[in-house]
């Protein structure tokens, strides 16, 4: 009989330890220094008794927040970087890596968690319940328990190294400039400073007018310079190490300087000199896109590229992954490398608006891995997005790299359990982007669910027995995730066919009058009876034309494009033949039908590995995969007929048979919108 402790999840990939005594000698002192000393001595599983010293000396070697690990100690140029060093040897003596000669330095300088909470509390795109920042009754009482969140938030940033955290939505209140927000925001900036966190705010770029009391917000105007001016100052006596600003403009009905006939680069250059003399940075969105019938997925790169090398060196341009939103697959942007003379930092989204909400199991690690090893081809082969993000590639003043998270009042922080995952991934990817999923999902599983009590240890062949029937399954289940969500929802790609109402679940039907086309599916699908997918090529968008050579030519022809992108850039004929021999029509079927048949397969792997886990985590999770499963025949059910009505071939016998009627789904769905 196995000795389980039960867990709520709350104590993430930090689970108390049965610590051995560690003698460790430091002669520096300071607040982040004294919770360095503290982890060893609450963690230390290596050899009792041992001795270490942490020392802080000048070392070419070391950037900022790096270390240096040996069996004696942790050296690093910051009290930070003896941190993180410390969270690095714990890590490797808790999932048995070596200790010895380790020179670790991060990717990139700013890795930045993005928070879409709303200041009533609610968070945009969050499934883990109310904000842990803001909330609407009591708004500005700081109490204990809001203090001890902060603080179990920060050691978890921390510990995976991630040293910023933005702390409102991008669709910015200009209430967050206000006094009293601007003292929540301290009371939080003071909890996460020790941690070595900076904290950021996004802002509004209409707040001179809105809350300024100005006739305008043109960032021209001198009236509208000197308030920013005036409010950063105020800002930075309040917070002395504030970060700076994140900003989503002329985007999605947010205001920005185009809307007084003005850049993208007058509105950033603006805050950015206001920021620059307390070393502020201006994290400036390139998610935007206006309502026409053009091809959304090509004007972030046509409003972009033609400004590079305006923005000042204060000012980062912060891009998603994929060109469009997010979707389960999208081919990294075009912006990537393109933009040669202004910095360039990749978002990626950890909340998991368009795969499955913390309801599916999905492990994004996989998707970024992904996004971050594509190559772009801007400097010859090897230009991967990692590389020209950086600073390997371009000389930026600063790399950054961003994450919108998934973390909420949630007992176990993320809705799922295995959400506490992505979280992690993020933070291990900013800090080393070269890392590989399979790495990431080995260390989180053996830090979330190895259980080393003493009654375990006395079986011998636990750890082997343990490492065989659950860490091995449960990681190739985590590593399989994206693409089963992938082949579920939208294969061979497919994009932006969700429903509507929340983004959850299957709506490749809906496109009501009145909508703006490329808020609809059907903008994205073009299905009809000649075939279906977006032309993208060089006889479509062309927006291959936005991707450097091998891969326009390789993305423009269908017979070079990747399958898994090939609808995103091609409008093909259902009896089109594919690589594999079978029609169009016959791959997509079985492509939904193989992300049905994976999901089924993550919930025996599940129940198996009942034995190994704690009976509160086993049976959330065994929960959410049954709604996941059912959720995958939904999309199935409804993505076959559906486009069935345009294909009029038959779904291959082999293949399960709906179990969904499809105008009973379109009505349910279409229900949410009276
Ligand atoms: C914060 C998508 C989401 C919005 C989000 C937006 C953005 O459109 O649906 O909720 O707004 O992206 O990234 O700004």
């Amino acid at each position: 009989m196995l000795f389980l402790k039960a867990s709520d999840g709350h104590e993430l990939w930090l689970r108390k330890k049965n610590a051995l005594p560690v003698n460790v000698v430091c002669a520096a002192k300071s607040a982040t220094l004294s919770i360095a000393i503290q982890e060893l001595q609450q963690g230390w599983q290596g050899k009792s008794g041992a001795t270490l010293v942490l020392s802080i000396k000048k070392d070419k070697a070391v950037k900022a927040d790096g270390f240096r690990l040996s069996q004696d100690g942790i050296q690093a140029n910051t009290d930070i970087g003896i941190l993180y060093g410390v969270y690095e040897l714990l890590r490797r003596q808790q999932t048995t890596q070596p200790v010895e000669n380790v020179l670790s330095n991060p990717s990139y300088e700013l890795r930045i968690l993005n928070h879409w909470d709303n200041l009533n509390g609610s968070v945009e795109r969050g499934y883990a319940g109310q904000s842990i920042f803001w909330r609407k009754d009591n708004a500005f009482l700081v109490t204990a328990n809001d203090k001890s969140r902060w603080l179990e938030y920060a050691r978890a940033n921390a510990s995976v190294g991630i040293n910023g955290s933005v702390l409102n939505n991008v669709n910015a209140s200009p209430l967050i400039l206000s006094a009293d927000y601007l003292a929540r925001a301290k009371a939080i900036a003071d909890v996460l400073r020790p941690y070595g966190i900076k904290t950021y705010l996004s802002v509004n770029f209409s707040s001179p007018k809105i809350t300024g009391g100005l006739p305008t917000s043109d960032p021209l105007d001198t009236a509208v310079i000197r308030w920013w001016k005036t409010k950063v100052k105020e800002i930075y006596s309040i917070i002395p190490d504030f970060g700076g600003f994140l900003v989503k403009a002329n985007s999605e009905g947010q205001p920005g300087p185009q809307d007084f006939g003005r850049t993208h680069a007058d509105g950033a250059n603006m805050l950015a000199d206001a920021l620059k003399p307390y070393r502020g940075i201006v994290m400036w969105r390139a998610f935007v896109y206006a309502a026409s019938d053009k091809d959304r997925a090509k004007q972030a790169y046509t409003e972009f590229v033609p400004i590079d090398g305006q923005f000042r060196d204060n000012v980062i341009i912060q891009v998603k992954n994929g060109p469009v939103d997010f979707q389960p697959r999208e081919p990294f942007s075009p912006l990537f490398g393109a933009m040669k003379k202004t910095s360039v930092m990749p978002e990626f989204q950890v909340t998991q608006e368009y795969l499955g909400h913390s309801i599916h199991l999905v492990f994004l690690s996989s998707l970024w891995e992904e996004c971050l090893q594509s190559d772009t081809y801007q400097e010859g082969t090897g230009s991967t997005v990692a590389r020209c993000t950086d600073g390997s590639i371009y000389p930026q003043k600063y790399t950054a790299i961003a994450g919108v998270a998934n973390i909420g009042l949630d007992t176990n922080w993320c809705g799922h359990d295995f959400a506490q995952a992505n979280w992690y991934a993020f933070g291990r990817l900013a800090w080393n982007n070269q890392l590989k999923s399979e790495k990431i999902a080995d260390e989180w599983i053996r830090l979330t669910f190895f259980e080393s009590s003493s009654q375990n240890n006395k079986q011998a062949s636990y750890a082997a027995e343990w490492n065989e029937n659950f860490l091995q399954p449960v990681k190739q289940m985590m590593l399989d995730s994206r693409e089963a969500a992938v082949n579920y929802m939208m294969p061979l790609g497919f994009h932006h066919i969700m429903s509507a109402e929340g983004h959850y679940g299957p709506g490749p039907w809906w496109a009501p009058p009145r909508v703006r086309p490329d808020w609809t599916p059907p903008y994205y699908h073009q299905a009809d009876s000649a075939g279906v997918g977006f032309n993208r090529t060089r006889t479509g968008s062309n927006a291959v034309g936005q991707y450097h050579e091998p891969l326009a030519s390789q993305y423009n022809d269908p017979t070079t494009c990747p399958d898994g992108l090939l609808l995103w850039f091609h409008h093909l004929p259902w009896d089109y033949k594919m690589k594999s021999g079978r029609s169009l029509w016959d791959e997509i079927c079985y492509h939904y039908d193989k992300g049905v048949q994976q999901v089924r397969q993550f919930q025996k792997t599940w129940d198996k590995a009942q034995p190994y886990v704690d009976e509160e985590r086993f049976i959330a999770v065994q929960r959410k995969l049954r709604s996941q499963s059912s959720n995958a025949v939904l999309w199935k059910d409804a993505c076959l007929l559906y486009f069935q009505q345009f294909s009029r071939l038959p779904i291959p016998y082999d293949i399960e048979r709906p179990v969904n009627n499809l105008d009973e789904m379109i009505a349910n769905d279409m229900k949410r919108f009276r």
